[in-house]
């Protein structure tokens, strides 16, 4: 306790250094198709702008699994099962979570993981005062890296991870796998993983929650230029660009770019970076799976699929997986 009666909170601190962000940056846009990494969109701003996003009316992953969570909450604490640690990746501003604090029996402690420091430390506060018997553990890291996970006071019989929103959705499929095995490695065998997929469905839905009307998602693209021209010294004349998002029916992924609006130079770190009138930059991609692929993805990847819970609509779907120790071919 600090002298206000406050909990001290001990942040597991791995956020990305201003290095990495820079070189990730530059080779990404020495690319012929030039990109930028998902990830940095989560600066505060980008993560404000991100749960605005998430409470518009055409952004339909929110509400459809939290639906979805509201419904079969029972089933799935009973799937859980009791005395589980319970960790969450990429945990943004937290509210998803409280419904399984709320329900699982004996949780053992909570580690929410998130790339945004100040994000991260809000929620944690949030979450000490509205549970302080909990052990809450947060860790700043971008959880596509390594990093430690911190150990909890009491053992636990099983790790689960939470991973809700769809984020696996803007892993291209090869790093996928490869995520989903260091999570099977996380929870370990007999552990689980709990996570939110998006499905295939008609593009016009798709398109409209990437380009909701008021403009959101595409102050939310271009604030990646604005982070890089504050944090790394750049020269993105933001107004020359423009969000452009698509479905891809044949990738089955939604593709965020920002396209410049003239032929134009970025000044970044002694580099020189030339944009012709209507390149883009690719700025993030979000795979729609339907439910065979995404089994087999995870059956590859150590997990096998225990139960499925989705929308009336079929839009959505929360997966419970238990990593069984095998993969399949
Ligand atoms: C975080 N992630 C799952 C979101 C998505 O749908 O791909 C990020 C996002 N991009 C634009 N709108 C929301």
């Amino acid at each position: 306790m600090n002298p206000k009666g406050d909990k001290q909170i001990w942040l597991h601190d791995f956020e990305p250094g201003r290095d990495r962000f820079r070189a990730e940056v530059l080779s990404g846009l020495r690319k012929p198709q030039k990109e930028l990494p998902s990830k940095y969109f989560y600066d505060e701003h980008g993560s404000c702008l991100f749960e605005r996003i998430c409470s518009s009316d055409e952004y339909y992953i929110p509400r459809t699994e939290g639906a979805i969570m509201e419904t079969h909450i029972e089933e799935m604490v009973e799937l859980l099962g009791p005395s589980v640690l319970l960790i969450e990746y990429g945990c943004g501003s937290g509210g998803k979570t409280r419904i399984l604090l709320d329900r699982l029996r004996k949780l053992v402690a909570y580690v929410p993981i998130d790339i945004c420091r100040k994000q991260l430390l809000r929620v944690t506060r949030e979450l000490t005062l509205a549970y302080p018997r909990l052990e809450v553990l947060p860790v700043c890291a971008d959880y596509t890296g390594g990093f430690e996970l911190p150990v909890p006071k009491q053992p636990s019989e099983r790790q689960v991870v939470y991973f809700p929103g769809s984020t696996i959705g803007n892993f291209d499929p090869i790093p996928a796998k490869l995520f989903l095995e260091h999570i099977a490695g996380v929870c370990g065998q007999g552990g689980g993983l709990l996570i939110g997929v998006d499905l295939k469905k008609d593009p016009a839905v798709l398109h409209r929650a990437y380009n909701d009307g008021q403009g959101v998602t595409a102050a939310f693209n271009l604030n990646l230029l604005e982070r890089i021209n504050r944090e790394l010294k750049a020269d993105f004349q933001v107004q020359w660009f423009e969000h452009y998002a698509f479905y891809d029916p044949r990738q089955g992924r939604v593709e965020m770019h920002l396209v410049s609006q003239k032929d134009q130079t970025i000044h970044i770190a002694n580099e020189t970076i030339p944009l012709v009138k209507g390149e883009s930059i690719w700025t993030e991609s979000s795979y729609k799976y339907n439910l065979d692929e995404f089994e087999h993805m995870a059956a590859t990847s150590g997990f096998k699929v225990e139960h499925i819970w989705i929308d009336e609509q079929q839009w959505f779907s929360v997966q419970y997986l238990v990593n069984t120790g095998g993969t399949i071919p």
